[in-house]
């Protein structure tokens, strides 16, 4: 996806801020935090949202996972807790079509969020 956001800072063509990165995904710095801490884990493969996750997807979404786990950890907020977001749609302000999990904390979370 020569023209996706994402896909270029995986690829290096863009800058980013690199938090940690596997051989599948990659955690970078959100570059508007709403957070002290907000960092998005996105899949080396595009996938464009989580309205295109399907099975076979399964060990992708893991490792997604298991990265923000331990962004959490090495951010130090696996203590006091974190808050994980997929933004879906135009409605959850979803802006970028390339799959990412916000990982953020660092303060305490309003809920319902706004
Ligand atoms: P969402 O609203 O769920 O699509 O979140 C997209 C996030 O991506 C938003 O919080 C801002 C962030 N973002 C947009 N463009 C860039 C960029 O070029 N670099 C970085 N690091 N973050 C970006």
């Amino acid at each position: 996806m020569n023209d996706c956001l994402f896909c270029r800072i995986v690829a290096g063509e863009l800058p980013s801020t690199p938090v940690l990165g596997t051989d599948t995904t990659y955690a970078f710095r959100d570059v508007n935090p709403g957070a002290p801490i907000h960092v998005l884990v996105v899949p080396r493969e595009h996938i464009a949202d989580a309205a295109a996750v399907t099975p076979d997807h399964g060990n992708v979404l893991a490792e997604m996972f298991q990265t923000a786990q331990q962004v959490a950890s090495a951010e130090g907020l696996s203590e006091r807790g974190y808050r994980l977001v997929f933004n879906v749609g135009p409605d959850s302000g979803n802006s970028v079509p390339h799959l990412h999990l916000h990982v953020m904390g660092g303060r305490v979370m309003a809920w319902p969020p706004g």
